[in-house]
């Protein structure tokens, strides 16, 4: 392991400032979808695969779980890629006039 890879320890006035390395996770954020009876199956497979970069399947497979169930989870992320993957898909949904929701919920 090179040097700057190792926990920084640094003494100051006899202080230990730092006893671990900088590797503590973000909190993580699930988008949820939610159905609508008006937004097309089609489009909702799309934003999962343009916008959440799911496989066709995996795209496919989400989109009939919140048919079915009424909400799924789209993906997981920091809340700053998360609100950004919610506002993309928000304008799109409304470019097209349906009124599909998502929603953004602390894992
Ligand atoms: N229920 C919609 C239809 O039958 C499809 C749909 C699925 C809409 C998922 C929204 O989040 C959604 N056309």
């Amino acid at each position: 392991m090179s040097d700057d890879k190792k926990p920084e320890r640094k003494r100051e006035g006899g202080t230990l400032l730092q006893e671990r390395p900088k590797t503590k996770k973000p909190p993580l954020y699930k988008v949820l979808l939610h159905n609508d009876d008006y937004t097309t199956r089609e489009f909702v497979v799309l934003i999962l695969r343009d916008i959440f970069r799911k496989r066709d399947n995996d795209a496919v497979q989400i989109m009939m779980h919140v048919h079915n169930n009424g909400v799924g989870v789209a993906g997981v992320y920091t809340h700053e890629v998360a609100e950004a993957k919610v506002d993309k898909t928000m304008n799109l949904a409304r470019k097209f006039e349906f009124p599909l929701q998502l929603t953004i919920e602390a894992e």
